[in-house]
Order: C-alpha cells, then sequence, then structure tokens
C-alpha cells in the first residue's frame, strides 16, 4: 500500500460533546468530528466478541459480501463484489478466516431487521433528538476498504470492536476526485484510490482529513463529505444515518453533488432517474408527493430554489458561491439578500417559512413533519417563486 497524501489533517478530535455544542458545531456547518470514547458506554463493546455473537445469532440468515481483492465497491455492477445469504454462524467462519480467493464484509445490515435482539446493546445517542435513524451492523476481517464515496445522509459512525482508518475529503473537493460521470446511476463514487495518489495526481490537491477510529469512538461523517474506509483489523461498527435538514443541503458547495444525486433512481425509488422528469426538481418533487415521500418532495423543491437563486447570482453578478464554505441557511439567506440576490419584492418570511418546513420534514421529526397536503401547498409556492423569478 502507498502513502503518498498530499496534504492531511487530522479530523478534529473531542473528548466530550453536548447535544447543543454538536448542532452548533458541527451539523450546522457539516464539519466532521470524531468523539472519542463517544459510545464507550454501549453495552456492546463488552458483549460483541465474534464468539459471542455466533452464540446469539446462530442460523439467522444475514447478506454477506465478497470480494476477491478485499475492495467492497458500492457499484452493484462492479464485478468486484458478490452478495449472498447464509447464517450468521457460517458468516462469521468466513469474515474470520477469509478464503484464499476471497475476503468477507457483513455491510451496513438493519439491526432491527436482522438481528433485533441486539437492539439493547447499543444506546441511543444523546448527539441524537428527532432524527428517525436506526443502527446498522458491519462486520469485517483485516484490510477490507470501502472505495471513495459519498453518501446523501448524515452519519453517526459508532467502533465496537478493531480500529477503522477514515481518509474524508470536503464536497468541494469534487473536482479533485475523480468522481464518477453525473449521469452514471452510482454517480456518488470516485475511480481514484487515495492510498495511491500517485496513479491520481490531482488528489494530491486536495486536502484530505483522516481519523482512527478505536473501539468506544464515535465519527460524525456529514452528508455529501467522500470517504474511504479501511479496517485495519477485525472490525465491528454500528452506524446511524439520517437525512441532512435543508440547513445542511441548502449550502452552496452541497448542491452541485445534490444535483449529481437527483440524478439517481435509487435515491427515490420513484422508478426513473430524476433528470428525466418533466419539470425538473419540481416535477420530481409532485412524482414524489404523488407517492407520500414528503421528505424528497422538499428537497426536490429546495433544489428548484437553488437552482433559481443561484441563477440570480450570476445576474447579479456573484459567480463564486458554489465553492463558498458550507453555512447555515439563515447567514447565506442574510448575504444574499444583502448582495441584492433576491427581487426587492420577496416575502423572506415566506422564504423562512418553506425552509423551516422543509427542515422539520426533512429531520424526521415525525410528531411535526408535514402531510402530504401541507407538503404539497409549499411544492406549489415554490414551483410559483421560482416561476416569478425567472
Ligand atoms: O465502514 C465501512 O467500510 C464503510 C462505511 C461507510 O461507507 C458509511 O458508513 O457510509
Amino acid at each position: 500500500m502507498t502513502q503518498n497524501p498530499g496534504y492531511s489533517l487530522p479530523v478534529e478530535r473531542v473528548n466530550e460533546l453536548s447535544r447543543e455544542q454538536f448542532r452548533k458545531d458541527y451539523l450546522a456547518h457539516s464539519r466532521p468530528v470524531v468523539v472519542t470514547g463517544g459510545v464507550r458506554e454501549w453495552p456492546a463493546l463488552k458483549r460483541w466478541e465474534l464468539e459471542t455473537l455466533t452464540e446469539r445469532l446462530q442460523d439467522r440468515t444475514v447478506e454477506i459480501a465478497s470480494t476477491a481483492k478485499g475492495i467492497f465497491s458500492y457499484d452493484l455492477e462492479s464485478p468486484r463484489a458478490k452478495y449472498e445469504y447464509m447464517a450468521f454462524s457460517d458468516a462469521a467462519a468466513l469474515v474470520a478466516q477469509g478464503q484464499r480467493d476471497a475476503q468477507y464484509y457483513i455491510m451496513q445490515l438493519s439491526i432491527e431487521h436482522y438481528f433485533s435482539e441486539l437492539r439493547d446493546d447499543i444506546l441511543r445517542l444523546d448527539l441524537l433528538s428527532g432524527e428517525a435513524c436506526s443502527p446498522h451492523f458491519w462486520l469485517g476481517g483485516a484490510d477490507l476498504v470501502t472505495p471513495l464515496h459519498w453518501d446523501n445522509l448524515h452519519n453517526l459512525y459508532g467502533q465496537v470492536r478493531g480500529r477503522k482508518r477514515f481518509t474524508l475529503f470536503a464536497p468541494a473537493e469534487h473536482d479533485n476526485l475523480y468522481p464518477y460521470p453525473a449521469t452514471a446511476l452510482y454517480g456518488h463514487m470516485s475511480y481514484a484510490n487515495p492510498e495511491a495518489s500517485e496513479q491520481w495526481p490531482k488528489l494530491r490537491d486536495a486536502e484530505r482529513f483522516e481519523c482512527i477510529l478505536a473501539p468506544g469512538d464515535l465519527l460524525f461523517l456529514p452528508a455529501f463529505w467522500w470517504h474511504h474506509v479501511r479496517s485495519l483489523e477485525l472490525a465491528i461498527s454500528v452506524n446511524f444515518w439520517w437525512v441532512p435538514g435543508l440547513s445542511g443541503c441548502f449550502v452552496p458547495a452541497f448542491l452541485r453533488t445534490l444535483r449529481m444525486a437527483y440524478r439517481r433512481e435509487r435515491l427515490t425509488g420513484l422508478g426513473a432517474p430524476v433528470s428525466t422528469f418533466p419539470g425538473g426538481p419540481i416535477g420530481a418533487a409532485r412524482s414524489a408527493l404523488r407517492n407520500g415521500q414528503t421528505s424528497f418532495a422538499m428537497l426536490f423543491a429546495a433544489s428548484a430554489l437553488e437552482k433559481t437563486i443561484r441563477a440570480r447570482c450570476y445576474a447579479v453578478g456573484i459567480d463564486d458561491w458554489e465553492d463558498a464554505t458550507p453555512r447555515p441557511i439563515e447567514v447565506l439567506d442574510a448575504e444574499l439578500a444583502a448582495c441584492g440576490a433576491y427581487p426587492p419584492d420577496l416575502d423572506r418570511a415566506r422564504l423562512g417559512s418553506w425552509t423551516h418546513a422543509i427542515n422539520r420534514v426533512v429531520d424526521g421529526d415525525s410528531e411535526t413533519a408535514l402531510s402530504v397536503a401541507e407538503a404539497t401547498t409549499i411544492v406549489d409556492e415554490i414551483r410559483m417563486f421560482v416561476t416569478d423569478m425567472h
């Protein structure tokens, strides 16, 4: 393995983090952070040895991925990873020993779905509040690699056994990271290997952040951040994903990446890439509403807002905001207003109420989530706003 990291910074580390600090200093800015010992109280840290898990789970059917070279691509069309179902005890034996011609990885299985009896070994994270998210389970041998990609979800990733090295790049580094074409179904992946920068020279221009997660550590990996992960020994992890609120999306550096995400059929389950929907993001929002998918509808509506406001920015001579530092919506809103990017008669209170509603629904707070009828009203208002602004 060649280490040629260009320039590399450690991911910020803290020993303690209150929910308020997390939201204010990291979540609002989509900035990664490791909380050392952040999950050390989880009973899983004491209970999850491979042998004890095997005793508890025995014949439970699990999905397991295998590859010849230990590189686990998310591109299911890639010949590199094969998926099969087998009893947990057989899967655990394969993970522990590997085979001469294959390595095995149990990846991101829903704990609720596959092993509900393990639920009590994981404590709810204090950093989460209303977010709708459930834990996912990872078990793999040493030296397995998840190649460079991003997800459209925020992620709190807890390490239970073994260590993993995470290499992260901010969304704004996109152009240096050899992404798959935006039109590819797996447009969230990169061709590049950050462990072989000499083969991917632009990687050396990208600022990378690295951390090693040890048992008990917790990483906040913001949505749209590129990540490459290597296990340093047999490793067990549990992570929580959730849909970012609008404040996590409606920031310039993410939106370029988000636009690519809209082209992916899998993101929506709408049956076709969103780019093919008549009416662009608003058309996609309406289709999502017909399926009752209010959170996707809100994200597409947010994208329509962004597209329009960006066009206004260019119109008034602001052309650098795509690469600006991610910042909360209120800050961005004030900046855009100050530079005249909005039409003078824009009802900014109304704009604020849409973003508030969008945040409520995408934050997944089920008690206050929008009904489809309310979401439809908002999408219609945004459609009118977008049309008027052009
Ligand atoms: O742990 C891994 O191998 C990959 C983790 C990952 O890609 C994620 O949590 O999004």
